[in-house]
C-alpha cells in the first residue's frame, strides 16, 4: 500500500496537468517550471528536463531571462556531513539519447534578484535557453504550487533511505 501511495505522488509530480514542452532539432525541453516563492525571497529555482534524441551530444550553455539581476545554471550537492550547497555550473552536457533532469536538490536554474516581486502561482516566466549546437530556444516557466515541491522532497528522502 505504501508503495502505491509513493508511486502516485511521483506520477503526480512528474506529470502535472500543465505539462508543456518545446522542441529544437533533436532536443525536447519538457515542462519548464518554478515554484512559488515567499515575498521576501531574493532567488527562485527553475526546473525542467531535456531529452536529446539526436545521435550527437549537445550542451546547454546558458539561460537568460529579462527582469532579473542574473539567471544562471546551478547545481546543488550534499556533502558527507549532510550540508547542502549550490554552485554555478559552466554548462550542462546533454549526451545523445539521454534525458537530463533539472530538479530540486540537483541541477537547476537560478533566477536571482526577485527583490519584492515573488513568483506567484500561475505566473509565466519567459526565458531563452542557448545550446552549443542546436542554438537558442524560447521557453516559458510556469510557476506552480509549493505543495508539489514537498511531495518531491519526500520522494527524494524516501529514495535516499533505501540505499
Ligand atoms: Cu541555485
Amino acid at each position: 500500500m505504501k508503495t502505491l501511495y509513493t508511486a502516485a505522488l511521483v506520477a503526480c509530480f512528474a506529470l502535472p496537468a500543465t505539462a508543456h514542452d518545446y522542441t529544437l532539432g533533436g532536443l525536447t525541453v519538457t515542462h519548464p517550471m518554478a515554484f512559488e516563492t515567499p515575498k521576501s525571497a531574493q532567488v527562485g529555482g527553475g526546473y525542467l528536463s531535456i531529452t536529446n534524441s539526436a545521435d550527437t551530444a549537445d550542451r546547454l550553455l546558458s539561460i537568460s531571462a529579462d527582469g532579473f539581476d542574473d539567471v544562471s545554471l546551478h547545481e546543488s550537492t550534499t556533502d558527507d556531513m549532510g550540508v547542502a550547497r549550490m554552485q554555478p555550473v559552466e554548462g550542462i552536457d546533454l549526451p545523445a539519447g539521454e534525458t537530463v533532469v533539472l530538479e530540486p536538490g540537483g541541477l537547476h536554474v537560478m533566477f536571482m534578484g526577485l527583490g519584492g516581486d515573488p513568483f506567484e502561482i500561475g505566473e509565466k516566466i519567459p526565458a531563452t535557453l542557448t545550446f552549443e549546437k542546436a542554438g537558442s530556444l524560447d521557453v516559458t516557466f510556469n510557476v506552480e504550487s509549493r505543495r508539489a515541491a514537498h511531495q518531491g522532497e519526500m520522494d527524494h528522502s524516501a529514495h535516499g533511505m533505501q540505499h
